[in-house]
């Protein structure tokens, strides 16, 4: 196994960087793309592991797609040309290609089967097979459709009226394909709104959907229009050095093009609610998708509670701030986030025992964490087990342990962040 050490003496971070593309918003444009007749050009594109296999399965789908760096041109025969692919559809670690791909093929004219790594295996996919199947999909898999390797035979879909048992993007918007090509009106209803990526994008691209209070409303048979696509900054990635930059004495670093759509923001919010100095410059711009620059300067923190719907808006980042309430005065509680335990590994477990082997005071709960700080950490073997956030989070942790970290299985943080110790390097000061 990949393994590396860092010894990160005590020293500010400082300088500007600017955040790479959105996973999220990545993985949608390709698939936007895919699925619109045309061309589709894509500036800003993540290219990392995960966006990597959502371009991979649709050049099997028969789109052909050129890359430069992070710009893209998609030229698709659109969903009724697509060729019936002749390999699986290989999704590597990536849950929202393997969630997201779902909804779309249910509805194509194609037959396929989707399979990606260890991690993908165990993760639940009933929480869409069983939708998608309530409006007619064709879908047979491992434990009644439960995991992966899953086959689906495209086909005509009815409409849905669906109400989310658990708040997730990735559920929402794999029904939301489904409803695209589903014949009649459909309904889906949150109580706690997650992302909304894909409903920006679906205007973006010509389609008109309602949201309201919760409730999104979408005809289907609606025709996409192959659009330009310029995608914004990972708030998921740039939490990592908000994080660093608040604990770390004496630093101060300024973060460019972060993208601020109000259903990821949560991590400010938390922020603020410990007491950090930042400031945020919202760029002006047209765009569906708010950007704009966050800088951070370090300062003391306290504790804090984040809960209820503040969850979806901050989920992946939960492992940083983890690490960001071991520094802060007091208590820190983290709850309703179960989801975290069936992410790329267990996150709770893992953020639990991964921080506690650097002598943190963190209990792990069925849902969330509790974490009494302020802590000094010292140096440890630490794991990623795979899972990329929690690779970075051990990477920071580093800047503030007193002793070395070494880290196994660094590789993983090529899955979101690819240029992660580039950045992390030039801030200080490398
Ligand atoms: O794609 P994957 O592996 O599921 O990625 C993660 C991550 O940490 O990068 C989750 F593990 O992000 C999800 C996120 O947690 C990406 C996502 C999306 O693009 O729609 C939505 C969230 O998942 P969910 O299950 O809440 O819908």
């Amino acid at each position: 196994m990949d393994k590396m050490t860092l010894n990160y003496p005590q020293a500010p971070l400082r300088g500007t960087i600017s955040v790479p593309g959105d996973k999220s918003i990545s993985h949608r444009a390709v698939m936007f793309g895919g699925m619109a007749k045309g061309r589709t050009t894509v500036s800003g594109f993540l290219p990392g592991e995960d966006c990597l296999r959502t371009i991979e399965c649709f050049r099997l789908l028969g789109a052909e797609i050129s890359r430069d760096g992070t710009d893209l041109v998609i030229d698709s025969p659109g969903i009724d040309g697509w060729q019936e692919p002749a390999d699986i559809l290989y999704t590597g670690n990536s849950g929202t290609t393997t969630r997201l791909m779902l909804g779309i093929l249910a509805g194509s004219r194609v037959h396929s089967v989707l399979a990606g790594d260890e991690s993908i295996a165990r993760r639940p996919m009933k929480r869409v097979t069983d939708p998608l199947r309530r409006m007619g999909a064709d879908i047979r898999g491992r434990d009644g459709a439960q995991y992966t390797p899953i086959s689906i035979l495209g086909g005509p879909l009815s409409p849905i009226d669906y109400e989310m048992p658990v708040a997730s993007a990735q559920v929402k918007s794999a029904i939301l394909f489904g409803a695209m090509r589903a014949d009649g009106t459909s309904v889906i209803r949150e109580k706690e709104v997650s992302r909304d990526h894909t409903e920006r994008m679906m205007r973006n691209f010509g389609m008109q959907v309602r949201t309201e209070d919760g409730v999104i409303t979408l005809q289907g048979g609606q025709e996409l229009v192959p659009v330009h696509v310029d995608v914004p900054g990972d708030i998921s990635s740039a939490a990592f050095f908000l994080a660093a930059s608040a604990m770390v004495p004496d630093s101060e670093v300024v973060l460019k093009n972060v993208g601020l759509n109000p259903t990821r923001t949560g991590m400010i919010d938390v922020l603020e609610a410990m007491g950090a100095d930042f400031a945020v410059d919202v760029s002006d711009s047209e765009d569906s998708e708010l950007r704009g620059t966050v800088t951070v300067r370090s300062t003391s923190l306290k504790g804090t509670e984040i809960g209820g719907d503040l969850i979806p808006r901050l989920i992946d980042e939960i492992p940083v701030i983890a690490l960001l309430a071991t520094q802060a005065e007091g208590t820190t509680v983290i709850r309703d986030a179960a989801e975290l335990r069936v992410k790329e590994t267990d996150r709770i477990a893992a953020v639990a025992e991964e921080l506690g082997k650097l002598g943190a005071d963190i209990t792990p709960t069925d849902d969330g964490l509790i974490i009494n700080g302020p802590t000094k950490l010292t140096g440890a073997v630490l794991d990623s087990r795979g899972d990329h956030r929690i690779g970075m989070m051990a990477a920071v942790a580093a800047l503030v342990a007193d002793g070395p970290v070494e880290l196994q299985g660094p590789g993983c943080i090529a899955i979101s962040y690819p240029e992660f110790f580039v950045h992390l390097d030039s801030l200080r000061g490398e």
